[in-house]
């Protein structure tokens, strides 16, 4: 009997159901999150940081391995790694977070890579400015997009594909966008793009595409699937949607005290706890942190890290709780200089992306 793509691919749904599947489990297990703790570090230590890969993780040898960039430019170039490691380099510091961070959260379920918060990590990227590359093939400058082609390929609600997204061309020349062969100073690993990615600083995950073989700069906007039709915020199935573009804002809390192993749930000793977390916001600079420790009732400021030189990174905070014996909920909620902040509230849609409500950390207060 024939097979087609269609009757092997899931098609995109969301789950009126309380549980998560065995297929959505089979993508958390591939798709790790970074361990809360690790909200500590200033730079994501290599392994901690979150992936997301919707096909394989290509095999490629670094020496056969060619970069094209071609379409609309004065002449098409091809790359190998060392030629690329001869143009001028640049290293940024970089949070990066899953658009569809949250999505587990969401009530009916979107189906796919079941996120709660964890989706989210912060490197320090070092490559080539994509502009570099783009003056040196001579791009257009009245291009529409410029398209970034992967080298993974798979099928996606029975689309067969190469993975790919395009970004404006005034984004794909932003000073800071990179063509990046390392991560935290040493050469990409397999998980995160080896032997190139994108890095385009404030924008969601989707956009940084990894193994990159190809770059085309285009006259039209792209509309290939992970542009028009995954990665859309969307209410009904067959509505057009609002792309997804740079993150929203957010804070996370290093969860305070020690864990139950299978629960998660949080002790702490009475007295003075120090919290601490992570805030960041890929459409303005964070501004301000509040903290509640009374389950969204009331908020404090939190005490924020002075600016760093790391526009495009997380910035720490804290805050002094004087913790008494009970049950407590803690929050972090985050505010940007454009006054734009997180809901209490879910924000639905079909895909569950940008989901960035405020979290609720549940702590108990027990004296040993
Ligand atoms: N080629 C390719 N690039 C990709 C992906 C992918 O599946 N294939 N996943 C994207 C998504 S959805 C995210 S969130 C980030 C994750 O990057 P990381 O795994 O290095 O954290 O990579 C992006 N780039
Ligand atoms: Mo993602």
């Amino acid at each position: 009997m024939d097979v087609t793509l269609a009757e092997i691919s899931s098609p995109g749904r969301v789950d009126p159901g309380a549980g998560i599947t065995t297929e959505e489990l089979a993508l958390a297990a591939r798709n790790h999150g970074i361990p809360l703790e690790a909200l500590r570090y200033d730079v994501t230590p290599l392994g901690l940081h979150y992936l997301l890969i919707h096909y394989d993780i290509p095999l490629i040898d670094p020496a056969a391995w060619r970069l094209t960039v071609g379409g609309l430019v004065g002449k098409t170039l091809t790359f190998g790694l060392a030629e690329l490691k001869e143009l001028p380099r640049r290293t940024v510091r970089v949070t990066m977070e899953c658009a569809g961070n949250g999505r587990a959260r969401l009530e009916p379920r979107p189906v796919s890579q079941p996120w709660l918060v964890e989706a989210v990590g912060t490197a320090e990227w070092t490559g080539v400015p994509l502009r570099e590359v783009l003056a040196a093939a001579g791009a257009d400058p009245a291009a529409a997009e410029v398209v970034f082609t992967g080298a993974d390929h798979g099928v996606e609600r029975g689309v067969e594909q190469d993975y790919q997204r395009s970004l404006p061309l005034a984004e794909a020349l932003r000073d800071e966008v990179l063509l990046a062969y390392e991560m935290n100073g040493l050469p990409l690993a397999p998980q995160h793009g080896f032997p190139l990615r994108l890095v385009v600083p404030g924008w969601y995950g989707m956009a940084h595409v990894k193994w990159l073989r190809e770059i085309t700069v285009v006259a039209e906007p792209f509309t290939g699937f992970q542009q028009s039709v995954a990665y859309r915020v969307r209410h009904e199935p067959d509505e057009p949607g609002d792309p997804v573009t740079r993150i929203h804002p957010r804070a996370l809390l290093v969860p305070p005290g020690f864990p139950d192993f299978m629960s998660r749930a949080r002790v702490v000793r009475p007295g003075t706890v120090t919290l601490e977390g992570r805030a960041w916001s890929g459409r303005a600079p964070v501004e301000r942190v509040d903290v509640s420790v009374d389950g969204g009732r009331t908020w404090s400021p939190a005490t924020l890290a002075e600016p760093d030189g790391h526009p495009w990174a997380w910035r720490r905070f804290t805050f002094e709780w004087a913790a008494s014996p009970g049950r407590h909920v803690l929050s972090a909620r985050a505010t940007t200089a454009n006054g734009d902040s997180q809901p209490e509230g879910q924000a639905w849609n079909r895909g569950g992306f940008v989901n960035n409500a405020v979290q609720h950390v549940p702590v108990a207060c027990i004296a040993s």
